[in-house]
């Protein structure tokens, strides 16, 4: 049931006066996708439910939004499924994970919402980048970490899928990534000039070098303390949308935060983005009007030692989805047009006299 508060909001008087439900703001799909095996801890695949419990269907319709609620994605596991090259994990579960939630994805966007994913760890971008791209072939990736994801089956130390979805995606690298079982399917989609990365903070040396030879923006975590967070997401949305108004893509990863505002995460580094300038990267990007889709990853309510910990990880999640689809510190006003005025001037005077 709508609260009266969200029906509130989809009121608006008309300049004739009269009250009429006006259009949402926005649309927006919504797609849990409890998926871990890009990673090796357990609890990701809890993100997703931990995300729903802290409310976030409620608050996209407190906004005015139009919310459709595909549920959790079920992602069957690959039986033997067995190490590539002695190192990279799973690579056949995350392969089919990734596309069906593409699949996913491509249609909530067919359908014309704005399609939230949930996860679930980063591996999952593989799916939902290319999924959004068959809808918008030309797309800009706005992804925000602590980590840059980039490296590729040949560089990576961990052998975990959830640091090198990037790679799998970039035109460029095609030359250097070998074919994984469970990939055929994937087709780069992206160019090196259509990502920013920001927050990055822990970077492998193979990543490092793919940044700086293939020219990919980023701003890490010493950039946003020498420019400060207002010139970062500027200069990113020059670069990106500089040229054209391509659709914004948004990767959320939780440990882009800070380890004391998002504890509840599989590889957490300090020294991370405050809660303010969190938000003025989700209030930036909202404000472009281009924003078609957002992953928000890594919620591992599992990996905490209290309940609050997890809540509180969770509820940041919700604070960064909402904030992307309108919600705002400064406030806003839907229904005012005017502030109530006293409703009878002889009332105001007769109580007047009744002092005197
Ligand atoms: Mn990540």
């Amino acid at each position: 049931a709508m609260s009266l508060l969200s029906f509130a909001r989809l009121l608006t008087k008309q300049a004739d006066g009269v009250v009429q439900r006006h259009k949402p703001a926005h649309s927006v799909a919504l797609v849990g996708a409890p998926f871990s095996r890009g990673q090796k801890r357990r609890g990701v695949d809890h993100g997703p439910a931990a995300i729903r419990n802290a409310g976030l269907l409620e608050r996209l319709s407190g906004l005015g939004c139009q919310v459709y609620d595909f549920g959790d994605l079920i992602f069957t596991q690959v039986p033997n499924d067995e190490v590539y090259n002695k190192l990279v994990k799973y690579p056949r579960s995350v392969g089919l994970a990734s596309q069906v939630l593409a699949d996913a994805v491509s249609g909530a966007v067919a359908a014309g919402h704005s399609c939230v994913t949930v996860g679930g760890d980063h591996s999952l971008a593989l799916g939902s980048i290319s999924g959004h791209t068959r809808q918008y072939p030309h797309l800009s990736v706005i992804w925000v970490d602590a980590h840059a994801d980039i490296n590729t089956p040949l560089t990576t130390q961990s052998g975990n899928l959830h640091g090198q979805p990037v790679s799998f995606l970039l035109r460029e690298l095609q030359d250097k990534m070998p074919q994984l079982p469970g990939f055929s399917w994937l087709k780069p989609c992206l160019s090196s000039s259509d990502i920013v990365y920001i927050g990055l903070r822990d970077v492998d040396p193979a990543e490092h070098y793919i940044l700086k030879n293939y020219d990919i923006q980023y701003f890490s975590m010493r950039d946003i303390d020498r420019l400060g967070i207002q010139k970062v997401m500027e200069r990113t949305l020059d670069h990106l949308t500089g040229r054209r108004q391509s659709p914004i893509h948004l990767s959320f990863d939780i440990d882009a935060f800070d380890p004391s505002l998002a504890p509840a995460t599989g590889t957490p580094v300090l020294g991370g983005l405050t809660y303010r300038e969190g938000m003025y990267i989700a209030e930036e990007i909202h404000n472009t009007g281009l924003l078609s889709a957002v992953d928000l990853v890594e919620v591992n309510p599992l990996l905490v030692a209290t309940q609050e910990q997890a809540n509180a990880t969770a509820s940041l999640a919700v604070d960064v989805i909402a904030t992307c689809f309108g919600q705002t510190r400064e406030g806003a006003h839907v229904v005012y047009d005017d502030l109530p005025t006293p409703s009878s001037p002889d009332e105001s005077d007769s109580e007047e006299q009744v002092r005197i």
